[in-house]
């Protein structure tokens, strides 16, 4: 049974069962808005937990890859009716132990619900194409197979809408899936396994396994049963796991990091651009790979620009999460928090202009959460390292532009190439901003942030490779597609061959 005591450590979902780890540890995670607080135990996998993961996924892939896709889709369908009544305790444990905003959490959710929807659907699409045969009575089309067993690895930042927009397609594919969550963000994990469990999902089909990457995280890439792994996380373990992954010929999908620049001209309508700009600089506190790290301001309206930037960051609360009032909470966790403030200290020894923020926020009433104001810098240079790597925090670098060019040239100057950003109305500049942002995806008049989950969602450089979650890519990524030719001509007859 599903449930589980919530003095108990949680347990690994292994081939319909809840177990726990052979090594007979567990580990704790924490509230970071209050770090004497305690979230849950769980189990400190180790690779034999993987394995036996991996030997239950297998055992089961073949019959659920046969299930008709419909009722693959109607299964999913069951699991968003309990997606829908489990939601509010779900925000709740992304605020809890990952510490969003509530506000943010409660649209984490209803992201994971979205993309629950739409892969269920999708069981009655999953198309393949039919095209003319170059020969008489032939039939040529194109079906999609599953691939088998994948491995789902996931960050903490979104604890829930990023497993559940891998595993929604993995599943209405006919895949069966181990999934590993971030080990500081198991919590809102458990209880995605405990709905899809309720929902009924065969034994097998869905395995969770709890623990640091370091343990488990070779195994889930390495076991030949393994066919692909789709990941997010950060650069530098998705360069990895690539390389890793190659070795087998194994099919990969990484999100990775971001560097995401929004640009201001000067007819920009400043009534969306600042607060889009906000938003999409501090919202969820910035640990989101498609934050906005950077405002890129034509010289025309930047004293404007910042004067109002200024005034409605200085708006903003910090505090707990929990609280609907605040609208920054803590980040994720006394690691981040450390790399956040060494990015402060790197961006002023760097030489740029400290135009807000800049501490963290240690008094009691802040309980010893890991919280940092919200922070702008202004004349960065563009080859520092605030302006060059993602801080993954409420940080925003401001740089001046002359020109869509000039703009389109800074946009351009990072590895990465998530999402980008243009206030503007007008078309020609929009466009030409579409056209050469090398960035998967590009808003116009709207933050970096987000997107629809019917659309491909992904990165261009350092920060992915592989095809697109999401969208038809989503489903293209985890299917192989078979291409079927039927020789229907009646009798035997001479026939020419394709070459
Ligand atoms: C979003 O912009 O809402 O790790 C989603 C991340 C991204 C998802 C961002 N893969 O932050």
């Amino acid at each position: 049974m599903s449930q589980q005591n919530q003095a108990q450590p949680h347990r690994n979902f292994i081939g319909g069962e809840w177990v726990e780890s052979v090594s007979g540890e567990t580990y704790r995670t924490i509230n970071p808005a209050r770090p004497k607080e305690i979230v849950g135990w769980f189990q400190a996998s180790v690779p034999q937990d993987a394995e036996s993961a991996i030997a239950a996924a297998a055992g089961a892939a073949p019959a659920w890859g046969r299930m008709p896709a419909p009722q693959r889709g109607a299964l999913l369908y069951k699991a968003l009716e309990v997606f829908g009544r489990r939601g509010g305790e779900l925000a709740r444990a992304i605020t809890i132990e990952e510490g969003k905003p509530i506000a943010d959490a409660t649209g984490e959710v209803k992201r994971a619900m979205n993309i629950l929807e739409y892969s269920a659907g999708e069981g009655r699409r999953l198309f393949g194409y039919t095209t003319p045969s170059e020969l008489p009575d032939t039939a040529a089309y194109t079906f999609r197979r599953p691939l088998g067993v994948v491995s789902i690895i996931t960050p903490w930042n979104f604890p829930v809408a990023i497993p559940v927009w891998k595993m929604a397609p993995a599943l209405i594919c006919g895949n069966a899936i181990v999934f590993k969550p971030a080990s500081s963000t198991p919590f809102a994990a458990t209880i995605i396994a405990e709905i899809f469990e309720e929902a009924g999902i065969p034994p097998g089909v869905f395995n969770l396994v709890t623990g640091p990457g370091g343990s488990i995280g070779n195994t889930l890439v390495d076991d030949p049963r393994v066919k692909a792994i789709s990941f997010t996380g950060s650069t530098e373990i998705g360069t990895r796991i690539y390389a890793r992954a190659a070795e087998s010929l194994k099919k990969v999908q990484a999100e990775l990091g971001g560097k995401n620049a929004a640009i201001v001209m000067n007819d920009a309508d400043l009534d969306k651009a600042v607060p889009g700009i906000v938003q999409g600089a501090f919202g969820s506190t910035g640990q989101r790979c498609t934050a906005t790290s950077r405002a890129i301001v034509e010289r025309g309206i930047y004293g404007e620009f910042m004067d109002r930037l200024i005034e409605q960051t200085k708006a903003l609360t910090v505090g707990d999460g929990i609280d609907p009032a605040n609208d920054i909470a803590p980040l994720s966790s006394k690691a981040q928090l450390d790399a956040v403030r060494e990015y402060i200290g790197i961006g002023t020894e760097e030489g740029a202009k400290l135009a807000f923020g800049g501490h963290a926020l240690e008094g009691p009433e802040f309980e010893g959460g890991y919280y940092v104001e919200p922070t702008i810098f202004t004349d960065v240079p563009l080859d520092s390292r605030i302006a060059q790597e993602e801080i993954f925090g409420p940080v925003l670098t401001v740089f001046q532009a002359d020109g869509i060019e000039d703009a389109v040239r800074i946009s351009n100057s990072v590895q990465f190439g998530l999402s980008s950003s243009i206030y503007t109305r007008d078309l020609v500049q929009a466009h030409e901003y579409i056209n050469t942002a090398e960035t998967g995806m590009v808003h116009v008049n709207a933050p970096t942030l987000g997107g629809e989950v019917h659309l491909p969602f992904g990165g261009l450089k350092a920060s992915g490779v592989g095809q697109r979650e999401q969208g038809t890519e989503g489903f293209n990524f985890f299917s192989e597609t078979i291409t079927a030719y039927i020789d229907y001509s009646a009798g035997s007859r001479e026939r020419s061959r394709f070459i």
